[in-house]
């Protein structure tokens, strides 16, 4: 039996509207989720919505409505747009639910208990956009502003419950020399390995200066810390702080999380403060916090003060004119899932929608299909003896080695969060179908009745091939993919989908005799004006 695995992304804050950052990393988690499914795993994808905090008080404060019905609001709005981009997500967890709060009050007892949190007293430099205290080396290493929104560093002063990260320093070091691959990518894991060195500042975990939180047990004037409310979201939500309930007894398998998808700005939290409170209440860490990077827009961060945000009506543009799989293409092999930030660009959009999926992928598809329909009456002919093209030297693999390997290496890719490698890998099937036709030329040799079994070799070869690119590719693009498997009389259900990836992508599953439509996943648009 193999052992479920789980997936999870940041809960998005609600004090703002969901944006393509949003429905970016969720992309990713979904694109990674459906693959884990497709191979036969027990998985749970999980997200949601942050909702307490200063920040939401003074926006709901602003409107003149509560700070609930705000997040009530706005987490629709975010549940919506899971709706929209087609996420398969296992939960919609949110902050403000009963099952979160009195798991985190139990948590929160238990680093009390276990003195791994203290009340005391604090001064220090504070980023307010960030609600942040920063050391006093890297406050002066960002000459005392905020990193992010540029305004100064506050020195600020409080009683609060402290969370005794000092004493995780060196065991934290321990566990980062001992996993390299816990942060990725490689550079992100260096910088905070780096920033491990210059030692850790306890932190504070409570706040008075505000009321919109979950109250510290048994001193409610002071409300848990935004920040450590939301983490716990990750085991509340598997129902972990009651290990005997029967949430946990269903979910508790799902712990630890394979990925924890997260942007490079909230790496701190989630690569230190999270493991260290991981480790003081004695649960298993995650195996890997995968930071990417920003997208941004014209060369420009986007913020809110610039107004440069893809939003969502300019998204819902996109799917208008090029379709959500052309859209999550574009998310999954264009993103900055490196340490670079990407250039969200229109023109680079449609490069990449006419170059991959209407050039490559759907005329294939188109192709292959037009010609058995023209030659064999839309049925399927024999693809066992199936030809390679005639450049092929002696040694080249056999299209169900080709087949085999690609699968294999596909599977591989995604399991290991490597997308863009895992979509490359699947198209590269759709090209070499592309170069056995343009080699042997089945439209030509179609001419001479005597050529026929020839010409049934090759485009039994051709739809095959497709066939595989397609359930390969079906995690990143499943509408068109489903459309692709269902014109050739193979969609994913039954023992395909239950089989594993490999063995659904396995050479001569499409058999003689198949009634095959023709299918043209994708059309030319028009280039974009600006
Ligand atoms: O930080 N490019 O929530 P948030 C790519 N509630 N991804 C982006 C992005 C961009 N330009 N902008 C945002 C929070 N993101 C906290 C998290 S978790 C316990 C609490 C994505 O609504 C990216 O995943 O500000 C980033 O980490 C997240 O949205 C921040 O969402």
């Amino acid at each position: 039996m193999r052992t479920p695995v789980s997936i999870t992304t940041p809960i998005y804050y609600v004090n703002d509207r969901p944006h393509i950052g949003h429905a970016y990393t969720t992309t990713l988690c979904d694109v990674w989720a459906r693959s884990q499914r497709l191979d036969g795993r027990d998985v749970f994808f999980l997200t949601g919505t942050d909702e307490h905090g200063a920040k939401v008080e003074k926006s709901a404060r602003e409107r003149g409505i509560s700070p609930q019905a705000l997040a009530d609001e706005n987490s629709e709005e975010f549940r919506k747009v899971m709706a929209l981009f087609g996420l398969s997500n296992d939960d919609f967890i949110r902050t403000t639910e009963e099952r979160h709060e009195s798991q985190v009050k139990l948590f929160v007892q238990r680093l009390l208990a276990s003195g791994d949190v203290y009340l005391g007293e604090f001064e220090g430099w504070y980023d307010e956009g960030q609600e942040e205290y920063v050391t006093d080396t890297r406050a002066k290493e960002l000459d005392y502003k905020s990193p992010i929104s540029g305004k100064p560093l506050v020195r600020a002063k409080e009683h609060n419950y402290y969370f005794r990260l000092s004493a995780y320093a060196s065991k934290l070091e321990k566990f980062f020399d001992a996993q390299p691959a816990f942060v990725r990518p490689l550079g992100r894991f260096n910088e905070v390995r780096g920033r491990l060195r210059e030692g850790l500042m306890d932190v504070p975990i409570t706040r008075t200066n505000f009321s919109w939180g979950i109250g510290m047990p048994g001193a409610p004037e002071h409300v848990i810390y935004v920040w450590i409310d939301a983490l716990f979201n990750y085991t509340t939500a598997l129902g972990l702080a009651d290990p005997k309930g029967t949430t946990a007894s269903l979910r508790g398998k799902y712990w630890p999380p394979v990925y924890q998808v997260i942007g490079k700005e909230i790496l701190w939290f989630h690569a230190v403060v999270w493991p260290a409170m991981l480790m003081a209440l004695e649960l298993p860490m995650p195996q890997c916090v995968y930071a990417h990077s920003f997208w941004i827009s014209n060369g420009q961060k986007m913020s809110k003060s610039l107004g440069n945000f893809i939003d969502l009506p300019t998204i819902e543009e996109y799917f208008a004119k090029y379709g959500l799989d052309a859209w999550r293409w574009y998310m999954t092999t264009q993103g900055p899932i490196g340490t670079q930030d990407a250039d969200f660009s229109p023109k680079h959009f449609h490069e990449i929608y006419t170059s991959q999926l209407v050039n490559t992928f759907a005329n294939c598809a188109s192709r292959t299909s037009s010609m058995i329909e023209k030659y064999f009456a839309g049925v399927m002919p024999d693809a066992e003896t199936a030809s390679m093209p005639s450049s092929s030297s002696a040694q080249a693999p056999s299209w169900s080695e080709l087949a085999g390997t690609t699968a294999v290496e596909v599977q591989r890719r995604y399991a290991n969060f490597e997308l863009a490698e895992a979509a490359d890998c699947a198209l590269s099937l759709i090209r070499a179908v592309d170069v056995l036709i343009n080699e042997t030329q089945p439209f030509k040799l179609a001419k001479d009745p005597a050529k026929l079994p020839e010409v049934a070799r090759i485009l039994g070869a051709c739809a095959e091939g497709v066939r595989v690119a397609a359930v390969l590719l079906s995690p990143i693009m499943p509408a068109k993919c489903a459309e692709v498997l269902t014109a050739l009389g193979s969609p994913i259900e039954g023992e395909f989908a239950t089989g594993g990836l490999v063995n659904a992508a396995r050479w001569g599953r499409l058999t003689a005799g198949t009634r095959i439509l023709k299918c043209a996943p994708f059309m030319r648009v028009d280039a974009p004006t600006a």
